[in-house]
């Protein structure tokens, strides 16, 4: 670490690790010259983190010339004038750490509100950029059509005494195979566009701060996966991680429950930023958009465990199981909200 604290120019007085994500490794740091966030990008997962690196730092320009006030992270520069550092086999970028809380469960449909307008407002301000111009970070990545072939090759190559304890649970995801269909038909529609999208809208990835007695939300992180995209990843992922008084690692399944003044409030929130965006057509699909995102990702974590957890990794038996069966159980808690 030393090296890599050399390059930015850092007396480093103390560092830890962070535990949030999934896929990166996030260490928090106090340095001579403040504080940052600096972040391992995981090469494995991301195949070109140069992309990333591109992205952010394209973005990141059109904000500093369209919308300076707006809060992002914006990446820091080595002493070479560098934002992406490779060394040792292992590539570096950092932040400097804005200064704010995240949350892994919501207490209330205010801070439902507030994160929503915060992931509204990020498609919002980069409404004029040409998304084309984005690097595809991870190709397919919220492609349905694919994570369903996925899971059906996972059940043909994968663990088979997982798969065997698992009957019930492909039974389901197999049954709710029609939401397939309904994003096929979602994204062909004339009325539907692509726009600058962060896919992975997770509670965790908004940061609060306390302005004037009230918690507010100030702005997004993580964007690796800021691609063109459809608002129904966006949303999608909000009404997964929202509305859920739980997180996905909940194992008690007793325990979930969902909030419909939360669900209120990510629409009120998201559309306070984004309603002349969105067509008719993509209005209606609010509610889809989370049956879309937690079925997703309950066949993500499926497919993961009978892959034997190469991707997200496990640090007990059989965790991507139960957040695949967590997932299972929030879309049938999430359904009985209509
Ligand atoms: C991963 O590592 P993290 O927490 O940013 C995953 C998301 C999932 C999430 C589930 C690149 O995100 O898609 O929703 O785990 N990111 C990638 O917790 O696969
Ligand atoms: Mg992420």
């Amino acid at each position: 670490m030393e090296s890599i604290f050399k390059k930015y120019g850092w007396e480093v007085k103390t560092y830890s690790q962070l535990h949030q994500g999934l896929i990166n490794c996030t260490y928090e740091l106090s340095t001579n010259k403040g504080e940052y966030i600096l972040q391992t990008v995981n090469h494995h997962i991301f195949k070109h983190p140069e992309f990333i690196d591109f992205n952010i730092n394209e973005i990141s320009a059109y904000l500093a010339s369209n919308a300076p006030d707006y809060l992002f992270t914006h990446l820091e520069k080595t002493t070479e004038g560098k934002t992406l550092i490779e060394w040792e086999g292992k590539y570096y970028r950092a932040f400097k750490k804005i200064d704010g809380y995240a949350l892994s469960v919501l207490e209330n449909e205010f801070q439902a509100f507030e994160a929503a307008k915060q992931f509204g407002q990020f498609t919002q301000v980069l409404s004029k950029f040409d998304a084309t111009k984005l690097k595809i970070t991870l190709p397919d990545f919220h492609n349905l059509s694919l994570r369903y072939h996925q899971f059906e090759q996972a059940l043909l190559n994968g663990n088979k005494q997982r798969i065997e304890l698992a009957k019930m649970d492909i039974s389901f995801l197999k049954t709710h195979q029609h939401y397939v269909d309904q994003y096929q038909k979602f994204i062909q529609h004339k009325e539907v566009k692509q726009r600058v999208t962060h896919h992975d809208t997770k509670i965790s990835n908004v940061l609060f701060k306390q302005l004037k007695g009230l918690e507010k939300g100030i702005c997004v992180i993580d964007l690796d996966t800021v691609m063109p995209g459809y608002f129904i990843s966006d949303i999608g992922d909000m009404c997964r991680t929202c509305l859920c008084n739980v997180t996905e690692e909940e194992a008690n399944l007793n325990l979930l429950t969902v909030d419909a003044l939360k669900w209120e409030a990510i629409q009120k929130g998201y559309l306070s930023e984004m309603q002349s965006e969105l067509s008719n057509f993509e209005l209606d699909h609010f509610f889809f958009a989370g049956q879309f995102m937690i079925y997703m990702q309950a066949l993500r974590f499926i497919t993961d465990h009978f892959n034997m957890d190469i991707y997200y990794g496990a640090k007990k038996e059989g965790q991507n199981y139960i957040r695949a069966l967590n997932q299972i159980r929030l879309l049938e808690v999430y359904n009985a909200l209509k």
